[in-house]
């Protein structure tokens, strides 16, 4: 396994070449065409005092894609931590499906009635919540979205995972060389509609255009709704509609994790390559039974924290969402708002047999 952290770090650009242009791909990606995101510019308000003081008594509401989906779990967690260290009120809400978005819609409309101070929301859908995320910040409430983002004029803020050209492309590098360079591949997405999942799928159709992989063919790309059982029904279903497909990328921790799940206990373990982007804690057994060689991930409870320390920052006074503003995040040190409004994480770590046990999450 050659891939390492360093290969990650060299597919990325610059953060403001990066953002605009996974807006502006984006937008080509979903089912929302037009909706996904644009030039327009983000929602800042006011102006801001670097040295305001924290506020005391704020409520951040996380609503995650679905609250049932693990790798929310450990997201939201890290933001509820993050809030009790400032002595703020954490709350959750959501669906437990990760297509539902008009329930997304009126979890934001019951926040908004609730007068809670500030939502961070990761999208099921670029543009269906726009509207009353407009509401809710015309009502003084402070918007981010993270993990998976809206139109740029719908929030103050979205807290990025990482690099979404760099997180495209390596999925790419990963696959084509445990592949071999040649073949068969497929997606298996979440969501159709999903903002972060199509932004990554433009960024590996733009990777698989360069000469390296012409011996690469992408064949499909399915969706598993971010549910266990629809992924693992979409993997054997890309198995039997493929029988010499080479691989799979699922950017999704869920489909990840049903995809090696089937992968593993059929004669194709092995033999169809699986990468994308797991838990590591989900992924351990397969990448020591040989059904998965490697992986990528972010720390999740890490960007969960970022999104509440944004959200109270802007809830304080101390940012507005403007450009090159910097503010506190805990442990995790001092950020700086970015083009189109948003705030990178960091760098993906690549998981695999060498570095799996060093990883609890
Ligand atoms: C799933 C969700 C989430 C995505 C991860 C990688 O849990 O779709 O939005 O960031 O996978």
């Amino acid at each position: 396994m050659s891939v390492s952290l360093t290969s990650v770090a060299r597919a990325g650009l610059t953060l403001a070449v990066t953002s605009v242009l996974a807006l502006g791909l984006g937008a080509c990606g979903g089912t929302t065409k037009g909706s996904g995101a644009s030039s327009s510019a983000p929602a800042v308000k006011g102006s801001a005092d670097p040295n305001a003081p924290t506020k005391n008594g704020l409520t951040i509401a996380f609503l995650p894609k679905a609250v049932n989906n693990p790798y929310f779990t450990v997201a939201d967690g890290g933001g509820k931590k993050a809030l009790e260290a400032l002595g703020e009120t954490y709350k959750e809400v959501g669906t437990s499906s990760g297509t539902d978005t008009a329930g997304q819609v009126s979890y934001v409309n019951s926040l908004t009635q609730q007068k809670v101070h500030g939502i961070a929301v990761s999208a099921q859908d670029p543009g269906a919540l726009c509207t009353a995320l407009k509401q809710a910040m015309e009502n003084g409430i402070k918007v981010v979205t993270y993990d998976s983002d809206t139109n740029a004029a719908c929030r103050q803020l979205f807290i990025s995972q990482a690099s979404a050209e760099a997180l495209g492309r390596t999925q790419v590098q990963l696959l084509a060389k445990q592949i071999g360079g040649k073949g068969k591949i497929a997606v298996l997405s979440a969501a159709q509609t999903a903002t972060n999942q199509n932004t990554w799928i433009d960024f590996m159709k733009d990777e698989l255009k360069k000469p390296d992989y012409k011996d690469i063919q992408l064949v499909k790309v399915a969706y598993g709704n971010d549910d266990a059982q629809t992924s693992f029904q979409q993997t054997q279903g890309l198995i039997q509609q493929y029988p010499d497909l080479a691989g799979i990328i699922s950017p999704t921790t869920v489909g990840i994790k049903a995809a090696a799940q089937y992968l593993s206990g059929s004669e194709y373990k092995g033999k169809v390559k699986l990468t994308g982007l797991g838990i590591p804690n989900d992924m351990r057994a397969y990448v020591k039974d040989g059904t998965v060689q490697g992986f990528e991930l972010w720390d999740p409870s890490k960007l969960g924290a970022l999104a509440a320390y944004a959200a109270t920052a802007l809830a304080s006074g101390q940012i507005s969402g403007a450009e090159g503003q910097t503010f506190k995040a805990g442990d995790l040190g001092s950020f700086t708002v970015g083009a189109n409004g948003v705030v990178l994480l960091g760098d993906p770590t690549v998981f695999d047999a060498a570095n799996i046990d060093q990883f609890d999450f």
